[in-house]
């Protein structure tokens, strides 16, 4: 009977327990040559993430990769796709390197990025096809929108560190970090570049 009732007891315990705290972090950034499409991340954050069960895909389409920029979580598998009538290949000198081979309309590819970092995707039959995958090491990150406005949600309360990505911007602007504090009620802030 002790038993029982101190098993409750512990169940009644989490039940109560508060839940983490967390909340949307939002801000625009300010960047000379344009701050929209740019990736805003935060750089570490605790606890693990899975990567989503869904897997983004990057398709071919009018000889252009699409997304352009495709920001995943690491351990994300990414389906490649091609909806041109023609052949198109997919590959990537980065990182650990990979080629993915080439492939008509129709058919796709995966691959799963266990590394992070970016990823230059390009295809042999078409030299001015280009795009970037950017393999994070937590699920905290967003696109801006043309307005220069990113939100991150679900952000646990705490102190973090953001970063942003843009395939324009130069060596200091990617590595530039921004301080901000997360609360229960979130937190706005601004990155000039
Ligand atoms: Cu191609």
């Amino acid at each position: 009977m002790n038993r029982i009732i101190m098993g409750l007891g512990i169940i009644a315990t989490l039940l109560l327990a508060p839940a983490a705290q967390a909340a949307n972090l939002e801000g625009n950034v300010t960047a000379a040559k344009g701050n929209a499409g740019l990736i805003v991340f935060v750089t570490k954050a605790p606890g693990t993430f899975a990567p989503p069960a869904a897997h983004p895909h990057v398709d071919q389409v009018r000889m252009k990769f699409t997304p352009r920029v495709l920001p995943v979580v690491v351990g994300t598998s990414v389906d490649f796709i091609n909806s041109d009538s023609v052949n198109h290949n997919v590959f990537s000198p980065d990182n650990e390197g990979y080629n993915l081979g080439t492939w008509a309309k129709g058919d796709k590819r995966s691959y799963t990025f266990k590394r992070e970092g970016v990823y230059t995707q390009l295809c042999s039959l078409h030299p001015e096809m280009e795009a970037f995958i950017l393999v994070l090491g937590n699920s905290y990150f967003a696109t801006t929108g043309a307005d220069g406005h990113f939100s991150i949600a679900n952000v646990p309360a705490g102190h973090y560190q953001l970063q942003v990505w843009g395939e324009k911007l130069k060596g200091p602007e990617k590595k530039k970090t921004f301080p901000v504090d997360v609360t229960a009620d979130g937190a706005k802030t601004t990155l000039a570049l």
